[in-house]
């Protein structure tokens, strides 16, 4: 079990995140809930993980999957109840496992009780909580567009006035220059650090600080400035892991996000290796260049070292499946699966695991009836209004839409991968029959007892933790190799990204090193196989 009393206690650590709609259900509701958890929380001690990152279970009217909250104060009732929260978060505890919950402070619910009072009247004490303009119900402020399709302003005649949204209609924006507005959020963060609660993600923190007559959204000029306010009045709590949704950021700002005087965050979840074959936007793709990706993690893994703190992932709940993406979903896809986590988790930061993720779980293809993701179905209609041809709409769908990661977890080989007995909310998928946990726990060569493995391996050896980061071969379009050296430990990390051979010499210094860990049993010399990745050691231990 990880010392949580010492300072930076998370740099150690690796997180899993849990999806509740998509995780156990035990009331055949066909819904995830908190019971649910507490009844897997043994299969996650099992994979040895420090923490979970739990979806919103916050009471909402679920237009988008509990990211619309309308009382933060309040479990939903289809997740459970207050003393189910309270129980997971001491039977998580008792396993060393600490609950960070999901904070979504840029924007509420339209169901919240503050937005219901700030649609009743302009001179309402609650109407300057949220973003408004006023309007003619024909011309909308600016032309700034929802990242779930429309216009960013929605209008409410009666008050002659629009209210901005960045996402959905239902999620209008909170005002963060109104100082009542951050009193109450921080009010409600010391609610759930009281109950035991260890630490926050924080959806979309970027956007708070957003100034739409200037047109903009994420990285505004007070961010920083309300970024500390929070951190001094609600993360006091030595100890607190806060994780910070960032899209927007680069890495000069990651370091002020993360600085090592604690004045913000913790750490900074940032997503430029996962845009990197974006086509102006998601859905439409290039295929991935390994030399950009390699690049691409280089520069974090630099602008970081003894600057800030990383999140290490490539698989949340709005992103497709890993192994889909980047591996094989066929015959290779145990191979592909344990080469992808190797090049990750050898890296400075930390991990956070996708549920399923460690199974190798795939995307699915649905049907347009069958999406359930306000986004993915906003953006099927609009494009297809657009006249875009709607088979290559839904080739994009297939690739990136975000109802692959949220299918549910695949516990065994029955009936509805023993997620629900009632009727699941999303179709689970039919791989469940051979990727599930049941088939994976006990085998010592599954892609589960290879996460397993890794998790121990950062804690056993510091240099994954402290270790500086050397790109080898960046040029190379078939392996990602690095190293990773403190004063006296070096380790090597090599993958081979392709389902084909590729030529790779294991540097001088490393013939006879230890292998940590590797996805064939023995090296071959000068190549590595379809999907190999190993990781060398020199030095204590
Ligand atoms: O995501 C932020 C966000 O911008 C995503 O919606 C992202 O742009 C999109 O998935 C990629 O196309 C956070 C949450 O993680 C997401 O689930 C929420 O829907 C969103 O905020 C709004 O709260």
């Amino acid at each position: 079990m990880l010392d949580k009393t010492r300072r930076g206690w998370w740099k150690s650590a690796v997180f899993y995140q849990i999806y509740p709609k998509s995780f156990q259900d035990t009331t055949a509701s066909g819904v995830g809930d908190l019971r649910g958890i507490i009844s897997r929380l043994d299969y996650l001690a099992e994979l040895g993980i420090d923490g979970i990152w739990l979806s919103p279970v916050f009471a909402s009217p679920q237009a988008d999957n509990g990211y619309d909250i309308s009382d933060y104060r309040a479990i939903d009732p289809m997740f459970g109840s207050m003393d189910d929260m309270d129980e997971l978060i001491r039977e998580a505890k008792r396993r060393g496992i600490s609950i960070i919950m999901d904070l979504v402070l840029n924007h509420s619910s339209d169901e919240h009780f503050w937005f219901k009072e700030a649609l009743k009247s302009r001179d309402n004490p609650y109407h300057d909580w949220y973003v408004w303009r006023d309007g003619d119900g024909i011309t909308p402020p600016n032309d700034m567009r929802a990242t779930f399709g429309g216009s960013c302003w929605t209008y409410v005649p009666h008050l002659g006035q629009y209210y901005f949204h960045q996402f959905a209609v239902k999620q209008p924006d909170l005002n963060w220059e109104n100082p009542d507005v951050r009193r109450a959020l921080y009010d409600m963060i010391r609610f759930w650090v009281e109950r035991g609660v260890e630490g926050f993600r924080l959806d979309v923190i970027d956007q708070i600080a957003k100034e739409p007559d200037n047109h903009i959204t994420g990285n505004g000029p007070r961010l920083h400035e309300f970024l500390r306010e929070l951190s001094r009045e609600a993360f006091r709590e030595e100890g607190l892991v806060t994780v910070g949704e960032a899209w927007g950021a680069d890495v000069e700002r990651a370091r002020l996000y993360s600085a090592e005087d604690g004045s913000e965050l913790s750490m900074v979840f940032q997503f430029q290796h996962m845009c990197l074959e974006d086509c102006g936007d998601k859905w439409h793709t290039r295929p991935l260049s390994l030399p950009e990706l390699k690049r691409c993690f280089e520069r974090w893994q630099h602008g970081l070292h003894n600057a800030g703190w990383n999140s290490l992932f490539m698989n949340n709940h709005d992103l497709p499946r890993i192994v889909s993406r980047w591996g094989d979903e066929g015959a290779l896809r145990e191979t592909s699966a344990k080469m992808l986590a190797t090049m990750l988790h050898g890296m400075q930061g930390t991990p956070y695991i996708y549920q399923g993720e460690e199974l190798g779980m795939t995307n699915m293809h649905m049907t347009v009836d069958q999406f359930a993701d306000v986004e993915t179905i906003n953006h099927y209609h609009e494009a297809v209004a657009r006249g875009e041809n709607p088979g290559d709409v839904m080739a994009g769908i297939y690739r990136r839409g975000r109802d692959n990661a949220r299918t549910p977890m695949q516990w065994d080989a029955g009936k509805n991968a023993g997620f629900t007995t009632g009727t699941p909310w999303l179709p689970v998928n039919e791989n469940h029959t051979y990727i599930n946990a049941a088939a994976q726990v006990g085998d010592p060569d599954s892609v589960f007892s290879y996460y397993k493995r890794l998790i121990t391996l950062r804690k056993q050896y510091d240099v994954f933790r402290d270790g500086s980061f050397t790109l080898l071969c960046p040029e190379d379009e078939n392996v990602f190799a690095y190293t990773r050296d403190t004063a006296d430990a070096h380790m090597l990390v090599m993958c081979n990204f392709t389902g084909s051979e590729a030529a790779f010499d294991v540097p001088e210094d490393y013939q006879n090193a230890k292998t940590l860990i590797a996805n064939y049993e023995d090296a071959a010399a000068g190549r590595l196989r379809p999907y190999e990745a190993r990781i060398m050691y020199v030095g204590r231990g």
